[in-house]
């Protein structure tokens, strides 16, 4: 019975050292799935459309189920026969471990690498079942093993045994899931990497001039400094090849579209600054990309939404929610899907393949990245993520401004500075900005030139600075006439309030 674990044991040791030894040499190198690639293509069709008649969609499961029970039995008996025989079990061994590997060089594009997992797996196998074996001899009865000398009986081990082949299997299950992790990383890595994005029906709309001020941060945000916020602890890793998107609940016409069929309809490139209800007031939770998608509101339209259904709730592959008023989605503004950030794919930590942005609401009511499904419902029906964790259901962007240069706490001579920063109210855009030094009137700072009213604005004013230490702050206005509130607010429920300032020693 030990001896028959004990193979079975080895076999999964094998499994586990070829999973993680696969995630360098390809996913499809693994053992396990390379067999099953080669029966799936040679597999008479009677009996392929047989498994797909009994198991439908989970046929593949199947077949790694029935290929896990074979191995499972034949690492068994090469266990028993391991106590007795050593050298006709190692051959059995090497012989799974030449199937793996031919059946892996065999496979479209594989490299002489494929050979590893295999051939690994199987060196790691014979190295446990030998382990385990001496392990079952020491306390074999003459009845399990004949001819096996009596020294070899000695005193009972079995805790031993089972303690050594417990952590032999969890071992090799963490290698299994590592290696399987990494190798889905790589594959999408890949996929990434492949994409070619379609071009914009339309030219990208010409960004004025000057929207740059020195001394603000860049006005677009490289991707690699745009700040990130999500609740992943492992960024999912969606596949393009398998990824849809579902557009269902209270419509008249559901929809479901491929990848393909995302990147055939209409396209836009619309910068569009995405903002994060928990930037603190002076904080850098925002920022500003030149975003490829396509407008939702059509989507929407073609799922033709029930009267009433006033939630759109956006749901990811790792089962995050947002929820957005379908008005906002449905009124012209640039709500896309995006597929798209600043010329390249999204990055997987921002959304790849898909994720929406909507100017004017915060990222946690309206960006959903890694987005797989799209649900008509209403606010009385569901709450999206945050909203029972205390955050607001609806969130438009608040008006806000920021102080970019000089940095607080700094000092510098006196004379002229350039005070500058930059200053949001997306999709109503910035009308004024103004600063005020120590307690002095509020000065209007210059306005760079607005791209549109979704993305930020940067401002600067010339601050003749004399000796001492004084502090700058800056409010702006938006066009609807509003201006800021002094009044310090955290960032819940639903965004922070208060005025941006800097303490400067002029010297
Ligand atoms: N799937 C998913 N999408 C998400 C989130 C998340 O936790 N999971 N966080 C949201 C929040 S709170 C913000 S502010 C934006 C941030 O987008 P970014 O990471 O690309 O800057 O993504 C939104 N989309
Ligand atoms: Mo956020």
């Amino acid at each position: 019975m030990r001896a028959g674990l004990a193979g079975v044991v080895a076999a999964g040791a094998a499994l586990g050292a070829a999973e993680l030894v696969a995630a360098g040499t390809g996913p499809a190198s693994g053992p396990l799935v390379a067999v099953g690639g080669v029966v799936i293509d040679h597999v008479p069709v009677a009996v392929k459309d047989f498994g797909i008649r009994v198991f439908g969609v989970h046929d593949k499961t199947a077949l790694i189920i029935g290929t896990l029970v074979l191995l499972g039995l034949y690492a068994y008996g090469l266990g028993v026969l391991a106590l007795r025989r050593w050298v006709p079990a190692v051959a059995g061994i090497a012989l799974f471990g030449l199937l793996g590997a031919a059946a892996a060089v065999s496979r479209e594009g594989a490299g002489p690498a494929a050979v590893l997992p295999s051939v690994l797996g199987a060196a790691v196998a014979a190295a446990v079942l030998r382990y385990l074996r001496c392990l079952c001899l020491r306390d074999a009865t003459p009845s399990d093993v004949a001819g096996v000398r009596d020294s070899s009986y000695a005193v009972g081990n079995r805790r031993r045994f089972l303690r050594d082949a417990g952590f032999v299997a969890l071992a090799a299950a963490g290698a299994g899931v590592t290696g399987r992790m990494i190798g889905s990383r790589r594959a999408v890595d890949v996929a990434r990497q492949s994409v070619a994005l379609p071009a914009p029906i339309e030219p990208t709309p010409v960004v004025p001039g000057g929207v740059q001020v020195p001394g603000a941060v860049p006005w677009v945000t490289p991707n690699r400094d745009f700040y990130r916020i999500d609740t992943a602890l492992v960024t999912p890793r969606v596949d393009p090849a398998t990824w849809r998107l579902r557009i269902h609940g209270m419509v008249r016409n559901p929809i479901e579209i491929t990848w393909d069929e995302l990147l055939r309809r209409p396209m836009v490139e619309r910068h569009v600054t995405l903002a994060c209800v928990s930037n603190e007031v002076g904080g850098d939770l925002i920022g500003n990309a030149l975003w490829l998608g396509t407008p939702i509101k059509a989507l929407l339209d073609e799922a033709d939404p029930l009267p009433g259904a006033d939630q759109v709730v956006q749901r990811s592959a790792d089962g995050w929610t947002c929820g957005a008023p379908t008005a906002v989605l449905r009124d012209g503004r640039d709500a896309l899907l995006a597929v798209g950030m600043n010329g390249e794919p999204l990055p997987v930590a921002h959304g790849f393949p898909a994720r929406m942005i909507v100017p004017g609401l915060y990222g946690y009511v309206s960006a959903c990245k890694w987005i797989t499904e799209i649900e008509l419902t209403t606010f009385a029906g569901f709450d999206a993520y945050w909203v029972p964790r205390g955050w607001s259901a609806q969130a438009p962007v608040k008006t806000q401004s920021r102080i970019d240069t000089p940095r607080d706490g700094s000092s510098r001579p006196a004379g002229p500075v350039t005070v500058a920063g930059v200053a949001w109210a997306q999709h109503r855009g910035i009308d004024r900005v103004e600063v005020q030094v120590d307690d002095g009137a509020w000065q209007p700072a210059s306005l760079a030139p607005a791209a549109s009213a979704d993305t930020w604005r940067q401002w600067s004013l010339s601050w003749p600075a004399t000796p001492g230490r004084h502090t700058l702050r800056v409010r702006a206005t938006d066009t609807d006439g509003v201006t800021q509130i002094a009044n310090q607010a955290p960032p819940a429920p639903d965004g922070a309030t208060g005025w941006h300032q800097v303490e400067v020693d002029v010297e």
